[in-house]
């Protein structure tokens, strides 16, 4: 069992690039949410670590190959600056120091569960070609990737980590109903969302399925269950069967996939 933090959810993140990060700090929930404190960012530049004249954060790769590779020193002494920091604001030191990378661990929603429910990471995002790897056998405790592509730095994967964990946090999603929204994700089993519909009524002769206008809200939670069904197994099949093995699948949602066995998949 882990210790219920007190310390606010706190991001430490090491990166050449601080200016992107106003992408979570100053938009949207998450922005909000950091204006209110809900969640803490403190940006470092390893640039501010270096001790020569040129600030030089990168250098030629042994071995000759293309491109340059950032240095152990600058980065080291900015996770040395990040544990004395958090010390002093009284976070433990147990605090995990991940770097972003194709070749990390896929990052995945009860990842981001239970960093909301953490005091937070450093994070490592490299640029240029890679990083010096005894930097990362010294210092790095998780490698974790958002996707199976190749980025032009860790800050935008970074920056994924970060959303997906804060909009987390009790009070973060914009309506006063986020209880029940979070009600509503758990009752998702962890299969695809349903589609969803507002005004016009008809659009290009498309119209708004019925039984959302019906009222009938038995029936309408029906429909949005099967949709969600219907479009994991069409697109998804991986997490029907992880649903079901996690025993999420009641009688009547199995009933309705065996229904759908051997027809064809409607739309998409
Ligand atoms: C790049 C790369 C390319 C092919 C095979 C392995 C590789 N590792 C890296 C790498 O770690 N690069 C560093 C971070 C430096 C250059 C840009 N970086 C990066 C991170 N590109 N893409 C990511 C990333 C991170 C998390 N999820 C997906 C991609």
């Amino acid at each position: 069992m882990s210790e219920t933090p007190v310390q606010a959810l706190r991001f430490d993140v090491i990166t050449l690039f601080a200016d992107m990060f106003a992408a979570v700090s100053a938009c949207g929930v998450t922005g909000r949410a950091w204006q209110q404190r809900k969640w803490l960012l403190e940006l470092w530049n390893p640039r501010d670590f270096t001790e020569d004249v040129h600030r030089t954060v990168d250098d030629r790769p042994y071995g000759g190959g293309p491109g340059m590779v950032m240095r152990v020193e600058p980065l080291e002494k900015a996770v040395l600056a990040v544990l004395e920091s958090r010390r002093q604001a009284g976070y433990g030191s147990a605090v995990p120091v991940v770097l972003l990378s194709p070749q990390g661990r896929p990052f995945n929603q009860a990842m981001a569960q239970s960093m909301s429910v953490s005091e937070g990471a450093i994070f490592v995002c490299g640029r240029y070609e890679g990083i010096d790897q005894r930097f990362i056998d010294k210092w790095v405790s998780a490698e974790v990737s958002v996707g199976d592509f190749v980025l032009s730095g860790g800050e935008l994967a970074c920056m994924a980590m970060i959303d997906a964990s804060v909009r987390l946090l009790p009070g973060v999603l914009n309506d006063d109903l986020s209880a029940v929204q979070d009600s509503f994700h758990a009752s998702l089993s962890g299969l695809l969302d349903c589609p969803h519909y507002t005004r016009p009524e008809v659009y290009d002769d498309m119209p708004v399925p019925a039984v959302l206008q019906s009222g009938h809200h038995a029936n309408i939670a029906r429909w949005r269950r099967e949709q969600s069904l219907m479009a994991s197994a069409n697109k998804r099949p991986d997490l029907i069967e992880r649903a079901r093995e996690a025993g999420l699948l009641s009688p009547a949602d199995e009933r309705f996939l065996a229904s759908l066995n051997g027809k064809a998949s409607p739309g998409q």
